[in-house]
C-alpha cells in the first residue's frame, strides 16, 4: 500500500510515521508536510534513510500542488494529521486555522475523489464535542455527543470533519474519522501543556498554570493513538467516527504537580495566570466504541506512561533545546510576556 501521512514532521504525525515505517515494511510512506513552526525534520531522523519511507514538503491547502502529487503518486491511503494545532495561537490568529484545517481538508478531500483513494482518515480531536462541567464526572463524550465548539481551533477542526462526512455522504467517498483526548510522549512540541512545563521545571522557571489550574484533560499516550488509527484504517467502518481515548483523566494542577514531583522540583515554581479566554472545562472520551468493535485497549495509563515521557525529555534534551532557541522564544514572549 501506498499511504500519504500528511502533518508527518509534527508531534503526532511524526510518531506515526515511525510506527507505520517499522511496522509495516512493505508499505510505501509518504510524508507531507508544510514544515511551519511545528514541523521539525529532526523528530524523522531515525527514519529518514528507510527505504520505504520518503518526505516531501508542501502546502495541504495549495490546490494545484495536491493534485499534481496525488495525480503522479496514486496514494491508496490518506491520513491527514496536518494542521494548526494549538488552541493559544487559534485565539490569536484565528485566519490560518480556516485556511489549513478547513480549506486544507477540502483540497485533500477533492484529490482523494478526483484520484480513487480508497481510504481517507480525518485526524480529528475530542475537543469538536466541547466541554463537559465539573461536577458531573458520570458524563463522557461518545460518538452521538453533538458537536459543540468553543475555541476557533475546534470549530475549524468541526468544519473539517463536518466536510469529511458530507464527501461521504454526497459523492461516497470512503472516510473514516477518529476524535482523541489529549497526547503526550517524545517529540511534542514544546508549547503544549506537558513538554512546556518539564522544560521549564528543568530550568527552574515559573510555571504558567491558567485559571486555578482545575480543567481536566483526559491524557492518551502517543503511541496508544497511533496504533487506534492504524486499526481504523485497516479495520473500520466506512462513514464511521471513533472516539478515542483512555479514561486517565487529571487536573491540570495534578499533572504540574506529578512532573515537579519527578523531576525533584519544588512547587514554588508554579505560578497561576490569567485564564484561556473560553477554556474548556473537561474533556473525557467514552471509548467503548474502539474496544468493543476494534479490540483497541491503550497500553498505557496515565501513571505508566508520564515517567517515561519524562525520561524521554531528558534523555533528548538536544531536540526541545534547538526548539526553545529559535523562534518559539519570540512567540513564547508575545504569548506569556504580560501574563508573567
Ligand atoms: P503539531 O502542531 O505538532 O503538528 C502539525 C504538523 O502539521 C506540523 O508538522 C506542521 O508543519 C504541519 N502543517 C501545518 N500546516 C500545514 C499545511 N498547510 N500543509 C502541510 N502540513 C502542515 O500537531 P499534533 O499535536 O501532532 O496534532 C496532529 C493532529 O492531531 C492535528 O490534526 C490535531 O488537530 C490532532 N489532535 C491533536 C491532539 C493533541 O493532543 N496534540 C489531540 C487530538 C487531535
Ligand atoms: O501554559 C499552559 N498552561 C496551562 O494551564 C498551557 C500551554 C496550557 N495550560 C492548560 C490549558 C489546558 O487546560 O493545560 C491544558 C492543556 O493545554 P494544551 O496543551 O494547550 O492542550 P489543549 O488546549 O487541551 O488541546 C490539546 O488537546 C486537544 C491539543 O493542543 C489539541 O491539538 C488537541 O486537539
Amino acid at each position: 500500500m501506498k499511504i500519504l501521512v500528511t502533518g508527518g514532521a509534527g508531534f503526532i504525525g511524526g510518531n506515526f510515521v515511525h510506527y507505520m515505517v517499522n511496522k509495516y515494511p512493505e508499505d510505501e510512506i509518504v510524508n507531507l508536510d508544510l514544515l511551519t513552526y511545528a514541523g521539525n525534520l529532526e523528530t524523522l531522523k531515525p527514519v529518514e534513510d528507510k527505504k520505504n519511507y520518503r518526505f516531501i514538503k508542501g502546502d495541504i491547502a495549495d490546490r494545484d500542488f495536491i493534485m499534481e502529487l496525488f495525480q503522479k503518486e496514486k496514494f491508496d491511503v490518506v491520513i491527514n494529521f496536518a494542521a494548526e494545532s494549538h488552541v493559544d495561537r487559534s485565539i490569536s490568529d484565528p485566519g490560518i486555522f480556516v485556511q489549513t484545517n478547513v480549506l486544507g481538508t477540502v483540497v485533500l478531500l477533492d484529490a482523494c475523489r478526483a484520484f480513487q483513494v480508497k481510504r481517507f482518515h480525518q485526524v480529528s480531536t475530542d475537543e469538536v464535542y466541547g466541554d463537559l462541567p465539573l461536577d458531573r464526572p458520570d458524563l463522557f463524550f461518545t460518538e452521538e455527543t453533538p458537536l459543540h465548539t468553543s475555541s476557533p481551533y475546534s470549530s475549524s477542526k468541526a468544519s473539517a470533519d463536518l466536510f469529511v462526512m458530507a464527501y461521504h455522504r454526497t459523492y461516497g467517498l470512503p472516510v473514516t474519522i477518529s476524535r482523541c483526548s489529549n497526547n503526550y510522549g517524545p517529540y511534542q512540541f514544546p508549547e503544549k501543556l506537558i513538554p512546556l512545563m518539564i522544560s521549564r521545571a528543568l530550568a527552574e522557571e515559573q510555571l504558567p498554570v491558567y485559571g486555578k489550574g482545575d480543567n481536566v484533560r483526559d491524557w492518551l499516550h502517543v503511541l496508544d493513538h497511533c496504533i487506534a488509527i492504524d486499526l481504523i484504517v485497516r479495520k473500520g467502518r466506512e462513514g464511521e467516527v471513533y472516539n478515542i481515548g483512555g479514561h486517565n483523566e487529571r487536573t491540570n494542577l495534578e499533572v504540574v504537580k506529578t512532573i515537579l514531583k519527578a523531576l525533584g522540583k519544588s512547587e514554588d515554581l508554579i505560578h497561576y495566570v490569567t485564564d484561556r479566554p473560553g477554556h474548556d472545562r473537561r474533556y473525557a472520551i467514552d471509548p467503548t466504541k474502539m474496544e468493543q468493535e476494534l479490540g483497541w485497549k491503550p497500553i498505557y495509563t496515565f501513571d505508566t506512561g508520564i515517567p517515561e515521557t519524562i525520561d524521554w525529555y531528558l534523555n533528548h534534551k538536544e531536540w526541545w533545546q534547538n526548539i526553545l532557541s529559535g523562534e518559539y522564544k519570540n512567540y513564547f514572549e508575545k504569548m506569556y510576556g504580560e501574563r508573567l
